[in-house]
């Protein structure tokens, strides 16, 4: 069938999204054929374009998508036409090593996460007489894509996709990067560096962990009145800022924990980061930055001797199958929110003003909402 979506072509300073038309393959065995309702517009697919996160192109962007299941191939279990799903940017084979000991975002099904083939290897797009990749098996940014069951997470049919599509990326690798991975508890004191579309949701979780000070650290006015009204205690406009501050609040012993969720990360505002801690305190870096970068660098005698850990994590170290529901259930009840993230809309032909609008610090989350 024909479709179109937004394609990266080539990378670099001139790079944009081009909206082609697009062959799309049936699904194979345990996959379907998906409409997407609406896909988030997160920094990774901004990495794509710039260089920064090698993807082998041409590249349908698109990892936080949720839509509606039309058809599906043989095999596929998980749903069936009609269903609402959620999808995860990470697929989860449920058995490999990795699975089956509790860490799926590490599923070994990731493996062509930028290559953009499905699991198996197929391309199921084409255009231009050749194979087009899919962002993270999923290319949210088409119209219709065909991916993995594996990737694919029943939702209720009484949930907003429009909503529902931020718990596909931005939501649990924030939220789990703090309570996960930080493992923020009750009284503590968390720097959130970057409360964008990641951030954010980093802030929701050390509430939600019963942090006693969350301090937002985002040049942005409009980032930290964000963070503000959905849990940060105090914020501040830069790290040098943030570090007379939590001296002051800690009475000099240093934050618990500080999460690294900036849009690029570099060696200064992880270095930021590792001196705001106290002794065995720790640093969750969540954001990412050019591939090839050293952004880590440390003394590592002062890691030793004040036993300090540098961590990184991918999706928050969340398990994509249980905490996309998981954070809609506490979307219901409140807990976890959801329409106070979403800044802008976009119609599919508007997607490069949504990343013009995330690189000029416009966005929390941009979200198209495709045409039906
Ligand atoms: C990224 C991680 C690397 C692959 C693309 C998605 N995570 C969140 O945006
Ligand atoms: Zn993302």
């Amino acid at each position: 069938m024909k479709t179109r979506g937004a394609v990266c072509w080539e990378t670099g300073p001139k790079a944009h999204w081009e909206v082609s038309e697009l062959e799309l393959d049936p699904p194979g065995d345990h996959e379907l054929l998906i409409r997407w309702v609406a896909a988030g517009l997160c920094h990774s697919d901004e990495h794509v374009i710039t260089g920064d996160l090698p993807c082998r192109l041409p590249l349908i962007g698109g990892h936080e998508g949720a839509g509606i299941v039309e058809e599906v191939g043989p095999s596929v279990t998980k749903v069936k036409p009609g269903d609402h799903v959620v999808c995860s940017f990470l697929p989860v084979c449920g058995t490999c090593r990795w699975c089956s000991t509790g860490r799926s975002n590490l599923c070994d099904l990731g493996a062509t996460l930028l290559e953009g083939s499905l699991p198996g290897g197929a391309f199921k797009f084409h255009a231009r007489g050749g194979d087009i990749g899919a962002m993270c098996m999923l290319g949210s940014f088409a119209e219709r894509s065909v991916i993995s069951e594996y990737s694919a997470v029943k939702v209720d049919d009484d949930l907003p996709l429009d909503k529902a599509v931020l718990v596909g990326c931005g939501v649990p690798t924030g939220w789990g990067s703090a309570v996960y991975k930080a493992k923020v508890g009750p009284g503590d004191t968390v720097v959130i560096y970057g409360t964008g579309g990641i951030g954010i949701n980093a802030v929701q979780g050390a509430r939600h962990a019963g942090a006693a000070n969350i301090v937002a650290v985002d040049p942005l006015a409009n980032k930290r009145e964000k963070a503000e009204e959905l849990g940060a205690t105090h914020s501040a406009a830069s790290g040098a800022e943030a570090g007379e501050l939590v001296t002051r609040l800690t009475n000099g012993v240093g934050a618990d924990s500080s999460i690294v969720t900036v849009g690029t990360v570099d060696a200064t505002v992880v270095e930021q980061a590792f001196d705001i801690i106290r002794k065995g305190g720790s640093v969750t870096i969540t954001g990412l930055g050019p591939i090839a970068e050293k952004t880590i660098q440390l003394s590592g005698t002062m890691l030793t001797l004040f036993e300090k850990t540098v961590q990184g994590t991918i999706f928050g170290s969340s398990n994509p199958m249980y905490d996309i529901t998981k954070m809609l259930d506490l979307y219901r009840i409140g807990q976890v929110k959801l329409d106070e993230l979403c800044t802008n809309t976009y119609s599919l032909d508007e997607i490069n003003q949504g990343y013009q609008d995330l690189r000029d610090g416009k966005n929390i989350r941009g979200v198209v909402l495709h045409a039906s």
